[in-house]
């Protein structure tokens, strides 16, 4: 008997691919890579578009900043409704909400046991209210996650800038995170220092933004009080500020991300090299990605003069493209009135978006094609590429290591139009793909109608123009480890 060799063996054996139906067993799934994310953060990137409540004594004295000596007694919502407040966010779609328990005045929306400066201390309620309380139990009736804005700089306190602020900021930290249920994400901002009453002071401190708060202390603190919670900042550590207050990511904007500070060096909330926050780091050590923070008026709080300035809802289609179309998470601010409403002008953009939002993305255009891999890993069915189409993330399509430049075919017996692609990869394996465009067959080529780099939980190709195909491909053409897409979508932009 004639003995082959190992190479003449592998060329005898048909390719497993090649073998119809013959599905292979037990194949691994491909080795991660680079910086992966955490449980929270997997849970955040289904969050995608969120809500965020601006609403203290601002709302009441038409500022954006408030000093730190206002009344408390300035607070008094006269119909407030957290129920109805909540209910508008969830029937745009939005999966969570974020208040502002503390903004940089200082006062707290809850009866906190640290200062005096709290709605304890405001006829509102006869200071038996709680704003905390009612829009984080609102939340959970109605099934959305809650989430805690609390202002580092506090232009309250007289403490401010002395080592006994930093231990009562953690204090606020604890209420918060121990009194409210589970929290699902934490934001410090990143304005800090500064102008302020200070207990009667009256005058300007400044801290030192990379010691002053001994920021991985106050995080270590809050892992151990709410394991899932995503901190965000500037800088993360789970979660980074995008870099602008429009709304929008870069393009190509990876999910990895090495912060440094604003002139370089280490970089801390508040000092932060911003325009690099738009894109992120390929291949950068941590996992941290962009959250786009946008209001729907010109200010973050609620101003009679911005009611005629709220954003279109094809404005807010817009900014979701740019910040969950590209990876990023999309947190709107919206901010109560005076009554401790949203403004109805308001309600009436955020029904206009999800409305648009509902009927875009309502079904996937692609579902019923027929589809060939020019590579399924293993040729194993766990991996194959109809899970492209099965409208969950945790099903993917992968190929065997080293065929990183693979593709996949969509056909189908009649032409689909569209407008709108939408890719997620599966980001539990890291940031893979760095390369990739989507092309029709026309005529009697292929055509691209969009190209992209980072895929990343989500990103959308919004075309100029509808297109109608019956055949279409998705080519990944660079990808330093096997490429694993969970997602393809196609969808026509609702009018
Ligand atoms: C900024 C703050 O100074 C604004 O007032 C607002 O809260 C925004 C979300 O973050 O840094
Ligand atoms: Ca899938």
């Amino acid at each position: 008997m004639r003995t082959l060799s190992r190479r003449q063996l592998l060329k005898a054996i048909p390719a497993a691919s090649a073998i119809p139906f013959a599905w292979a067993a037990n194949t691994a799934e491909p080795a991660p890579y680079g910086a992966l994310p955490s449980a929270g953060q997997l849970l955040w990137h289904e969050k995608e578009f969120y809500a965020f409540l601006h609403f203290t004594i601002n709302t009441f004295t038409d500022k954006e900043w408030g000093y730190g000596d206002e009344d408390p007694n300035l607070f008094h919502p006269t119909a407030f409704d957290a129920e109805a407040i909540v209910g508008h966010l969830k029937a745009c779609g939005m999966k969570s909400v974020m208040l502002t328990c503390k903004h940089h005045d200082g006062f707290c929306l809850w009866p906190t046991k640290t200062t005096d400066h709290s709605v304890m201390n405001s006829k509102w309620r006869a200071g038996k209210g709680d704003v905390v309380r009612e829009i984080s139990d609102a939340a959970r009736k109605a099934g959305l996650r809650f989430g805690v804005y609390v202002s580092p700089w506090d232009r309250n306190a007289a403490s401010y800038a002395t080592p006994a602020y930093v231990e009562m900021y953690r204090a606020q930290l604890r209420e918060l995170l121990t009194q409210y249920g589970p929290i699902d994400e934490i934001w410090h901002d990143g304005a800090n220092g500064g102008d302020g009453f200070y207990g009667g002071a009256r005058e300007k401190r400044n801290i030192d933004r990379n010691t002053y708060y001994d920021w991985p202390r106050t995080w270590e603190m809050i892992r151990g009080l709410q394991p899932n919670a995503v901190i965000f900042s500037d800088v993360g550590p789970d979660i980074r500020w995008v870099g602008n207050e429009r709304g929008i990511a870069n393009e190509t904007c990876w999910a990895t991300y090495d912060p440094v500070g604003d002139k370089g060096g280490p970089a801390s909330p508040g000092n932060v090299n911003a325009k690099q926050s738009m894109t992120g780091t390929r291949n950068g050590a941590k996992w941290i990605p962009a959250e786009c923070d946008v209001s729907i008026r010109p200010g973050w709080f609620w101003h009679e003069k911005e009611n005629a300035k709220v954003k279109t809802p094809r404005q807010l289609l817009d900014l979701y493209y740019q910040s969950a179309g590209r990876g990023a998470g999309f947190l709107l601010n919206v901010p109560p009135d005076q009554r401790g409403l949203l403004h109805e002008n308001d309600v009436a953009a955020l029904s206009g978006v999800g409305d648009l939002l509902k009927r875009t993305f309502a079904r996937n255009l692609a579902v019923g094609a027929k589809i060939t891999a020019s590579n399924t890993r293993g040729a194993n069915k766990q991996f194959r590429a109809e899970h492209l189409l099965d409208g969950n993330r945790a099903t993917y399509w992968a190929t065997d290591d080293g065929a990183t430049e693979s593709e996949i075919t969509f056909e189908w017996k009649k032409p689909v139009t569209f407008n709108v692609i939408r890719l997620r990869e599966e980001v539990r394996l890291g940031q893979r793909v760095e390369e990739f465009v989507v092309e029709v067959w026309q005529d009697s080529g292929w055509s691209a109608v969009g190209i992209g780099s980072s895929i990343g939980a989500g990103r959308i190709l919004r075309l100029d123009h509808e297109k109608s195909a019956t055949k279409m491909r998705l080519r990944i053409l660079r990808s330093p480890a096997a490429p694993a897409i969970s997602e393809f979508g196609l969808y026509l932009e609702a009018s």
